[in-house]
């Protein structure tokens, strides 16, 4: 069983004990029901205390458990509720560190709560698109007022225990502890106060009234429909809490479990809730063991004080980690410092960072002209100019002056990592380490993992990853690694649209409403047209025969770089992001399509959305069938994370899954057949291809 009973004198305590986090799994559920069977049948004891073992007092539901049997298998969560509400006994929740989802359920089916001070408190289930569906959306206004509940039911954020206690009237909790240390003891000496105590106060019969009902659910259902672009939860978070302000307790229950279903059972969630198991499954590397033994990095170096190197550092100094950044002159480091200092200004402005906390920052950080002051750092991470004989000079120099053991990372984000690790005689401590521009907002960051890159280096930096903040997936060494190579054919399809008879505003308003937070012409004018042209020229000589529209090459030839330069597939207006198209651009791509012959055709948003969703898709899957992703999840988390695909949709990965495999290959079939596109391109992967014939599914 995953939870223990032992009594204390006259107190029995049950402990909630299912690492990580005390999901509510069924053998947890089970050991608590046991347990106060166990309670309610011994005479000597007076009361009950419920608690966590370890890191939580309770993460929630066992989200392993979702779409499982085991999930609603009694004694199901809100049976156990039950079984705590009618106790014969005073049941006391203690809780500490995290009290979230089911586990705050699971406390507000007790008598009494007490609570260590610096408990996270939360429901966080409308992030996997669902509402609280154990009774919280029932008990907590009750506990806390209408407002205060709703407000929290629907962020999904979490707020700390002792704020949560200062608020007037509140009933959450009844006592604060004085440390997590005393806690326990707290505890037995709280139930013992009121083992005496009748009738046990039952939240269910607490009143749960909001004095301007109608218009405060008015007003809240208007606050959430601004925030909840396609997602139906929020929305649904309202409608039950404002049942329990007119029903009666069980109606108001029966209401709830109403919605829990039919929301578990939406795309929305079933995306979201494989996003919160794919994020955590990309720290996870096949064949490199948890335990694995990890490097110290107590600081680190940065080569190149540009927009990236600059960015780069920033992540850093954020999670207190001293750097060292060097540049060739004194000007382009001066430059870099002041970039930095623009940005941490600009937060201080915005009271998103204290002024002290800047400061502190900006302590940790030092510069130097010379490699040889570099050593003392563990790992070193290049951001310079994106050429291989610069990568060459760079890591040869690192591999003179840096310690034994310390980390060579390249922020590269097209060259071939395992040709720079040949420039040291150190391969197996060097990785790619590509951040995603704005290096210290995105979120993305792909470790890209070298054919001799150490398995202690691999554990180690995505330690790293997660102490800076970055979601890190693990990418083999290909052109373009996982990100970028998929990408490239996403474009290459935006460029055939375009000479079939699309505009490039008809495209990308198809494809934000699909959800995508940038159409892929929005999306070059943001990254600079620029990166395209150059990459594209690579091609036009490495692989004469990869068909490409010409239309960005014309774009880029009237110097329509994008933003930078303030027009680019659209105009736009100094300091602002508005994309305002242009009628000349129009023009380009009409006269184009004249030259090669080409009768423009009517051509629908499903049918965009379709070849520039499954181009990523197909591709996906040699990048899975070749190794260079670990797992189809991964790949929709570098897409979610790095690219702006919508969360509701789950990834690339986990939308060809919702669509079917079958489907998918099927509509490649029928781009096959349009001369204008790129018939070879078209044929399914074998990894699609035999996943369709099989019936099965990427994740
Ligand atoms: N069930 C099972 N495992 C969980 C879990 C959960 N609820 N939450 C986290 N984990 C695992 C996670 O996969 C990871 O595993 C490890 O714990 C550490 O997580 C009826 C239906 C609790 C604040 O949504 O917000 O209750 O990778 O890296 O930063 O109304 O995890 O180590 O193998 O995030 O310290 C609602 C989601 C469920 C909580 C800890 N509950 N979890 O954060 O560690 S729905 C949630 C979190 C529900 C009821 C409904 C965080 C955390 P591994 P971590 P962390």
């Amino acid at each position: 069983m995953t939870a223990q009973y032992q009594v204390h004198g006259d107190i029995a305590v049950i402990t909630l004990n299912n690492p990580p986090v005390n999901g509510l799994g069924l053998s947890t559920r089970q050991g608590i029901a046991d347990g106060m069977a166990q309670a309610n049948a011994d005479a000597a004891v007076k009361a009950i205390v419920i608690t966590g073992a370890g890191k939580a007092f309770s993460g929630g539901a066992d989200i392993n458990e979702f779409g499982k049997p085991t999930a609603l298998q009694e004694p199901n969560l809100i049976s156990v509720i039950s079984v705590l509400e009618n106790s014969t006994k005073p049941v006391v929740a203690a809780m500490h560190t995290v009290a979230m989802g089911g586990g705050l359920e699971l406390a507000m089916g007790c008598h009494y709560r007490i609570a260590a001070p610096g408990t996270s408190i939360a429901l966080p289930e409308v992030k996997l698109g669902l509402l609280p569906g154990a009774g919280g959306t029932q008990r907590l206004p009750r506990l806390l007022g209408v407002e205060a509940a709703l407000n929290i039911i629907v962020s999904g954020e979490p707020i700390k225990a002792e704020m949560l206690a200062m608020l007037p009237g509140q009933k959450l909790f009844d006592k604060m502890a004085t440390s997590p240390e005393s806690l326990a003891e707290e505890a037995l000496a709280y139930a013992r106060s009121v083992a005496d105590v009748r009738p046990l106060p039952l939240v269910r019969d607490l009143k749960c009234k909001h004095p301007q009902g109608d218009a405060y659910f008015q007003f809240a259902r208007n606050m959430v429909k601004g925030m909840s672009k396609n997602f139906p939860a929020p929305a649904k978070c309202v409608d039950a809490v404002e049942a329990a302000t007119k029903k009666k307790f069980d109606e108001g229950m029966a209401v709830e479990r109403e919605i829990f279903i039919n929301l578990m059972w939406t795309a929305e969630s079933k995306s979201l809730r494989h996003l919160f198991l794919a994020e955590r499954a990309a720290s996870k590397i096949p064949d490199v063991p948890a335990d694995t033994a990890q490097r110290a990095i107590n600081s680190i170096a940065v080569i190149g004080a540009g927009t990236m190197g600059g960015g780069i550092a920033m992540n850093f100094l954020n999670a207190g980690i001293p750097v060292k950044m060097l540049e060739m002159k004194q000007e382009a480091l001066d430059r870099g410092i002041a970039t930095i200092r623009k940005n941490y200004e600009a937060q201080v402005a915005k009271k998103k960072l204290k002024q002290d906390k800047y400061e502190q920052r900006m302590s940790l950080l030092t510069t130097t002209l010379s490699y040889d002051d570099l050593g003392t750092a563990e790992l070193v991470i290049e951001a310079v100019f994106e050429e291989i004989g610069v990568k060459e000079a760079v890591f040869k120099e690192l591999d003179r002056v840096m310690k034994p053991g310390a980390i060579l990372a390249s922020n590269t984000s097209t060259l071939d990592v395992d040709k720079i690790a040949s420039f040291t005689k150190r391969p197996e401590d060097v990785v790619g380490l590509h951040f995603f521009s704005p290096a210290n907002v995105m979120k993305l960051l792909e470790v890209v993992r070298g054919k001799e890159t150490a398995k202690d280096v691999m554990a180690t930096v995505m330690t790293v990853a997660k102490k800076i903040k970055k979601t890190a997936v693990v990418s083999g060494v290909c052109d373009g690694f996982i990100g970028n190579r998929m990408i490239e054919q996403y474009g290459r399809q935006g460029g055939f649209l375009l000479d079939e008879g699309c505009t490039p505003a008809q495209v990308d308003k198809a494809m934000e409403k699909f959800g995508m937070a940038m159409g892929p012409f929005r999306m070059g004018d943001l990254a600079g047209n620029d990166i395209g042209w150059a990459i594209r020229k690579r091609r036009y000589s490495e692989k004469p025969d990869m068909k490409y529209s010409k239309t960005a090459d014309l774009l880029c030839e009237k110097g329509r770089f994008g933003q930078k330069v303030g027009k680019g597939w659209y105009d736009y207006v100094e300091g602002k992001r508005d994309a305002i198209p242009n009628a000349e651009v129009v023009t380009m791509i009409e006269e184009h399509r004249k030259a090669l012959g080409i009768t423009p055709r009517k051509i629908s948003d499903e049918e965009i959305v379709q070849r520039l969703v499954f181009s990523l898709v197909n591709e996906a899957a040699h990048i899975l069938e070749e190794g260079i992703a670990n797992k189809a999840s991964d790949i929709d988390i570098v897409y979610i994370f790095g690219y702006g695909f919508p969360a509701h949709r789950g990834g690339p990965m986990n939308y060809a899954d919702q669509v079917g495999l079958f489907n998918v290959v099927q509509a490649m079939n029928r781009f096959a057949l349009n001369p204008l596109d790129d018939a070879n391109f078209w044929k399914p992967a074998p990894l699609l291809a035999k996943l369709a014939a099989e019936g099965k599914s990427f994740n």
